[in-house]
């Protein structure tokens, strides 16, 4: 039987970060402990305080600078490098460290911290730097520069082209995710339904969706990643 390579769609969550120092939202202590949601992380909140929201991607931008990849993120670069059919990473995180552990193709479907956008045009560019309430848009005259974020109630980025790769998936892999978050919460329903699909979930503990997955690898990311990894080549 010809050997023939499976399509492999991964899913990261803020888990996935955690190792290298950044807070996840629903852990104990973690980013929705401090802050509201519908104080920072919703359109309605921008338009009513752009200052608190602008300050808590500011924060969360400038952190960047002092964490780096681990061994889950290179794992998977390392997965893609080898891997022989198609794979495609898809990430809710906001952070850059899956790009910069080197992996290749990557759908940030919430977002990123160092991209912004003009508020009027919709035009986005790479950004280090703080922003301000109304940071001016060089796009346009009435714009300002928003955090190239997708805040609750908006709609997630590359939708179209995630659900063409589920519908190929042979092999569906959760990282880090609490699953609590929709439309990405629903993508392991999504391949459990169209059937052919191996389901495995990386997690520290139980999540909301484990029982639709066939396969469990319950550890830290950065330990559990790289034997997944390890084992899918030997396989390979
Ligand atoms: C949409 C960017 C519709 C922000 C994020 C009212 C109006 C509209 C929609 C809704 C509504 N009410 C509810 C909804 C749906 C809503 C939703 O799902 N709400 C939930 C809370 C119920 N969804 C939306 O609004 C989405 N949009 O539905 O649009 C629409 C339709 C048509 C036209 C227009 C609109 C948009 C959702 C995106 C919101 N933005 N992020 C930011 O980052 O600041 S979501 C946010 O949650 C992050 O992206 C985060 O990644 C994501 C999911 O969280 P996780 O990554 O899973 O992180 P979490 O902390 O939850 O879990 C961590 C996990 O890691 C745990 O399982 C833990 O065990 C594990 N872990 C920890 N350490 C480790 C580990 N695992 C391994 N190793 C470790 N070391």
């Amino acid at each position: 039987m010809l050997h023939m390579p499976k399509n492999i769609v991964i899913l990261t969550g803020a888990g996935i970060s955690a190792e290298s120092g950044l807070d996840t939202f629903r852990d104990q202590g973690g980013l929705w402990a401090n802050h509201s949601v519908d104080e920072v992380a919703t359109p309605e909140a921008f338009v009513k305080n752009p200052k608190k929201v602008q300050k808590f991607y500011n924060q969360r931008r400038q952190e960047l600078r002092n964490v780096e990849p681990n061994n889950a993120h290179r794992a998977l670069a390392t997965l893609e490098e080898r891997w022989d059919g198609d794979f495609t990473l898809i990430t809710q995180n906001v952070d850059d460290l899956h790009e910069r552990a080197g992996s290749k193709n990557l759908l940030h479907m919430h977002g990123e911290l160092l991209k912004v956008r003009c508020t009027h045009s919709h035009e986005i560019i790479s950004w280090q730097e703080d922003l301000d309430a109304k940071t001016p848009s060089p796009f346009h005259p009435e714009g300002i520069l928003r955090p190239h974020i997708v805040w609750f109630g908006e709609l997630p980025l590359y939708m179209d082209v995630i659900f063409r790769k589920l519908d190929e998936a042979d092999i569906f892999v959760a990282i880090g995710t609490s699953g609590q978050v929709y439309p990405a919460g629903g993508f392991v329903q999504h391949v459990y339904m169209k059937g052919n699909c191996d389901r495995i979930e990386i997690n520290l503990d139980q999540s909301d969706l484990s029982y639709l997955f066939n396969e469990h690898y319950t550890g830290k990311a950065t330990e559990e990643v790289p034997k997944w990894v390890d084992a899918l080549l030997q396989a390979k």
